[in-house]
């Protein structure tokens, strides 16, 4: 996951996210918590529990974004940490994106 920008000023934010390949559906969760990146709290699938501690979700960028696909979000941002995550369960391969990697802290000011 490389945003071209992890630092931003409070206020609307737009995410235009492309999936870039080389496979799998991906989308773009903004999750607002003070935990460290790799910490958010997870299911026993290894996905981000958006129901659990110290977590609040802003919101979603896409549900499925296929590869090659392009989509856009808009959000009010008020200050503070971020991690932003792909949230994406794997069924076939069983894996979570997230326990694979697909996070970022992003912080708004
Ligand atoms: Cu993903």
């Amino acid at each position: 996951m490389t945003p071209d920008k992890t630092t931003v000023n409070a206020g609307p934010v737009t995410f235009n996210v492309t999936n870039n390949g080389p496979a799998d559906v991906h989308n773009l969760t903004i999750v607002k918590t003070d935990l460290a990146s790799a910490d958010l709290p997870v299911d026993d699938n290894g996905n981000v529990d958006e129901n659990g501690a110290d977590i609040t979700i802003i919101g979603e960028v896409g549900d499925n974004i296929k590869v090659g696909e392009n989509s856009q979000a808009n959000f009010y941002l008020e200050p503070g940490n971020y991690v932003l995550i792909c949230n994406i369960w794997n069924v076939g391969e069983q894996e979570a994106h997230f326990t694979e990697g697909m996070f970022v802290a992003f912080i708004v000011q």
